[in-house]
């Protein structure tokens, strides 16, 4: 098989999976660390009019809850472990988000613009 065929076999595979997984292949990627109970970055910056997919990965050994009233999301990420949010397209705004088990460090906010 040549190059160009291989190529075009690989575009054609990339625009059926759009079709079937349109979050997958659309959502833009961020993540977050959380290191001595602190979210880093503390700030995120996100785009208007697009899902977004965000992993955050604990560096720590404690357990910590990822949690937003205004995202309406809280999930559990284990010592050492990591966890995928999907949000879907946010209107422009600030997201707070905390760290239920370690609130007053663990802060940040989701900036949408
Ligand atoms: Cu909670």
């Amino acid at each position: 098989m040549n190059l160009d065929i291989l190529k075009k076999a690989v575009m054609a595979l990339v625009a059926t999976l759009s079709v079937i997984f349109p979050a997958m292949v659309t959502a833009a990627e961020y993540t977050v660390v959380i290191e001595n109970h602190v979210f880093v970055p503390d700030q995120i910056e996100m785009a208007e009019g697009q899902k977004h997919r965000l992993t955050v990965i604990n560096h720590d050994a404690t357990p910590e809850e990822f949690e937003s009233y205004e995202l309406n999301r809280e999930k559990i990420v284990a010592g050492k472990g990591k966890i995928v949010i999907f949000l879907p397209a946010l209107d422009a705004g600030e997201y707070p988000f905390f760290g239920e088990f370690n609130p007053d460090t663990a802060q940040g906010r989701i900036i949408v613009k």
